[in-house]
């Protein structure tokens, strides 16, 4: 580590001479990045190594977090501030005439997720290193992560993501530890020496080749390890080659690798695609493989010893897309090892604990028998047993219960239901959120809780706070640190100290200032790339996240139309001046969310340019949301809007990372949303709308009437009547499947319901705001009881209750 700030210019300009040759002065602004980095990585494969070194010598617990996406932004500032080595450098370089900050922005955002599912997988990397776990995660290092959205005329755009075009500094390559996964082809059971042995013939080989990213924790010597797994094959199809069909002979090791190519941009709604199986099964099998692997060489390799792999391994599946864990370990376990059923069985239902993130009917993964059969041979027959096996016990409890066990069974009406596989598989079930756990309990899983009633329970979700806080918002940090000290840093729970400062009007001056100051840079950022011009006084309202209808960015839009519609009836009608700010990509294939994109597009189109309000409202859809662009809006945010249909945010956990920031939530009693407003009381935070018990009723019911509303409502009337009627620039049908959404199909997400209650809250916000003194008060404490959304307390929460892990202290290397 560097002592001191020459010591470390020193080093910096030596590094690029040795990799470039050239001196500083000679270097562009991706060299001084790859320069730094590179230092960077070198202090942190020492305490690399010696975590490893460790971990082996202490034969501790070891916890591997499955998980289909990463979405882990970019790794230069996070692993220099946890490093604790931010300001040493930032300094160093500006002494050279370098800003950090223009590094930083060099990186390419590695975005290899879709949202919330993806980035918690990254928070919980963060919090687990940094609370010195032995925590890793196993994941695909996919070639082209999510793409980037581009706006053109209103409509989203796909762009490939090429975030590995120039290299990326922070991933290791481990040839040596590559592994084969099978595909395809056919098994037999084989009598030898008195048991059956499976005999996998004429499948398709993939090689799985790791990269390891190595994962810094903050103030300790931890470094754990992200694998992910890229597909390759050393097999060449010379036969085609030497015939002269080259083409044949490249298009097969193209169709070979092609299992790391994408990953699937869909979130909240898996397509049933058969690339998207070879995916889960590539990661996880590789995964195991290389886990049991590592086991041997330090437990023992005898059977006896892979029957007790649960003291000393945890496996936890983040959603059902790594579910085929649990017939891999079965496989590998049985197969590879020689246990019987019932050893493997209780070894793997005791290593494998299970996340559910939502209760989405179209969200449930579920995968066609043939396709299981035909892709994985082997898993299905596993699968089929362990379906035999847990119907049979189901028979017993519930003799001619059929209903009840026609749904609890893994197989049925053609399908392998994930959900059902990963519950009986594993020996934890957790939702992520209080109402979403029961809700689980109570509704989407009720038979599994009656059947397995200790399986089930619940972990809040959390972020970051050293991202998304320290590192994002870093005026506010330091003001925070110069009011109540830096415990806070390492002790979230110490923020509630701000609390008695929430009507002090120094402080309240401070955060106001720091605010206004996050603002400024957001709309210089907007005023740049989009060329509008907002009011850096008006309320910055917030909406960003996936665009996806039980979000209802359309109630959110809707209620922009109505305030303009009352602007226009009255110019002078005396609002509070507003920014409204979208940002959020949509599934290539969602007809719908993209039409909403449009219609959001079109409102700052019309309401941007009409002179006659005054500027009073603007409207910016902001491109490419990305986790970098979050850490520049959720600074700058004055309200977060979390207006989900109550019930179906599982959690959510951008209204975490808002709270931070000191905005205000205006929500739906949903997700965490409901947890934040415990925090923080009634009085800091506006809530409307359903409950998700009115929802849930209102479904078994058959829904409520929407045209009600519709004909009870003038302004509900007038702007739904203006998706249609020409109002807006579009041509007739543009808008036709939003309205249909709302009329035709009933309105499924309670949008119009809702929107009375939304108009009058969001005049409640208005009238709040304009107390400034009581604004202030509310932000302060939304900051000061975040605490309890830290990752740091879910990760822990997750190792006493569900892992059984202890912290492992690195020495210093
Ligand atoms: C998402 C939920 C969010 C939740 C994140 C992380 C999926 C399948 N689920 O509400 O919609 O915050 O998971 O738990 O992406």
């Amino acid at each position: 580590m560097f002592k001191s700030k020459e010591q470390f210019k020193e080093a910096f300009i030596d590094k690029m001479q040795t990799l470039f040759g050239q001196s500083l002065d000679e270097s562009s602004t991706t060299d001084k990045y790859v320069a730094l980095s590179t230092l960077l990585r070198e202090v942190i494969s020492k305490r690399w190594y010696q975590s490893n070194k460790q971990y082996r010598a202490t034969k501790e617990k070891q916890v591997y977090y499955f998980s289909m996406e990463f979405l882990l932004g970019r790794l230069l500032g996070s692993n220099l501030f946890n490093l604790g080595l931010t300001e040493l450098c930032s300094e160093g370089l500006s002494e050279l005439g370098i800003e950090l900050d223009q590094l930083e922005a060099v990186e390419h955002d590695a975005g290899l997720g879709n949202g919330g599912l993806g980035r918690l997988a990254a928070c919980f990397l963060d919090s687990m290193a940094s609370l010195q776990l032995p925590g890793h995660g196993t994941g695909i290092r996919y070639r082209h992560g999510m793409f980037e959205q581009k706006i053109v005329d209103g409509y989203q755009i796909e762009l490939p993501d090429n975030w590995l075009r120039d290299g990326y500094v922070w991933e290791m390559r481990k040839a040596d530890r590559a592994v084969t996964v099978k595909f395809g082809g056919h098994v037999r059971l084989e009598e030898q020496g008195g048991r059956l042995i499976a005999v996998h013939e004429n499948y398709e080989p993939v090689l799985a080749v790791p990269y390891d990213v190595p994962v810094v924790g903050a103030n300790c010597n931890t470094v754990n390890t992200l694998r992910l797994w890229s597909a390759e094959t050393n097999h060449f199809d010379f036969s085609s080659f030497s015939k002269g069909d080259f083409l044949k002979a490249v298009e097969h090791k193209y169709s070979l690798e092609a299992t790391s190519q994408i990953l699937y941009p869909d979130d909240n709604y898996p397509e049933g695609k058969t690339l998207r199986l070879k995916q889960q099964y590539f990661f996880v099998s590789a995964g195991l493989q290389s886990i049991v692997r590592r086991y041997k060489r330090t437990h023992g390799a005898a059977p006896a010893a892979l029957a007790r792999i649960h003291e000393k391994v945890a496996i936890h599946i983040n959603d059902t897309h790594p579910a085929l864990a649990v017939p891999e370990l079965m496989r590998i376990l049985m197969d590879e090892e020689g246990l019987g059923w019932d050893e493997a069985w209780y070894t793997t239902r005791k290593t494998i604990s299970y996340t559910n993130h939502t209760i989405l009917p179209e969200a449930l993964e579920k995968w066609p028998i043939d396709l299981v059969q035909a892709l994985l041979p082997r898993m299905y027959m596993i699968i089929h047993e362990i379906n035999e096996r847990f119907c049979a016990d189901l028979w017993k409890k519930y003799p001619n219960q059929w209903e009840r066990i026609r749904d609890m069974a893994i197989i049925g009406d053609c399908y392998v239901r994930m959900a059902n596989l990963a519950v009986v598989g594993s020996h934890s079930v957790n939702g992520v959120a209080a109402v979403h756990s029961e809700i689980l309990k109570k509704e989407v899983m009720a038979n599994f809780h009656q059947f397995y009633p200790h399986r089930f329970n619940n972990k809040t979700n959390g972020v970051t706070h050293r991202r998304w806080l320290a590192k994002a918002n870093p005026k506010l940090a330091t003001l925070i640190t110069e009011t109540i000290g830096s415990g806070w840093l390492a002790h979230p729970n110490e923020l509630a100290s701000l609390h008695r400062y929430a009507h002090d009007p120094a402080f309240q001056a401070g955060i106001k200032a720091v605010k206004q100051a996050n603002k400024e840079k957001l709309a210089h950022y907007i005023q740049n790339k989009m060329n509008i011009a907002v009011d850096v006084n008006s309320i910055f309202d917030v909406q960003v996240k996936r665009i996806h209808a039980y979000k209802r960015q359309t109630l959110n839009a809707l209620h922009i139309l109505d305030l303009y519609n009352r602007l226009k009836a009255d110019p002078n009608l005396d609002i509070e001046p507003r920014t409204f700010i979208f940002g959020g990509k949509s599934a290539t294939g969602y007809y719908l969310a993209k039409r909403i994109i449009k219609f959001i597009n079109t409102l700052a189109h019309v309401i941007n340019n009409d002179r006659a309000i005054g500027g009073k409202i603007k409207v910016a859809f902001l491109e490419n949301y990305s986790v970098s662009l979050a850490e520049l809006i959720m600074p700058a945010a004055d309200v977060s809007e979390q207006i989900s249909t109550a019930s179906r945010e599982a959690s959510g956990t951008g209204n975490m990372k808002f709270m931070m920031n000191g905005a205000v939530t205006i929500g739906t009693l949903d997700g965490a949303n409901i947890e934040i407003r415990d925090e923080v009381g009634d009085d800091n935070i506006v809530i409307f709308g359903l409950t998700a018990d009115e929802v849930l009723s209102y479904y078994k019911h058959g829904g409520y009437n929407a045209l009600d509303i519709y004909h009870g409502n003038p302004r509900v009337r007038t702007v739904v009547d203006q998706l249609m009627n020409g109002f807006l620039p579009v041509s007739p049908d543009e808008f036709h499947s939003i309205h249909h959404s709302l009329m035709r199909t009933n309105d499924e997400y309670f949008v119009l319901k809702d929107f009375p209650d939304y108009a009058a809250a969001q005049e409640t916000v208005a009238s709040l705001y304009r107390d400034q003194s009581r604004w202030q008060a509310m932000a302060i404490n939304n900051i000061a009881f975040s605490g309890r959304f830290a990752s740091d307390r879910t990760v822990s929460e997750y190792a006493i209750g569900i892992w059984g892990t202890k912290p492992v202290v690195i020495r210093e290397s």
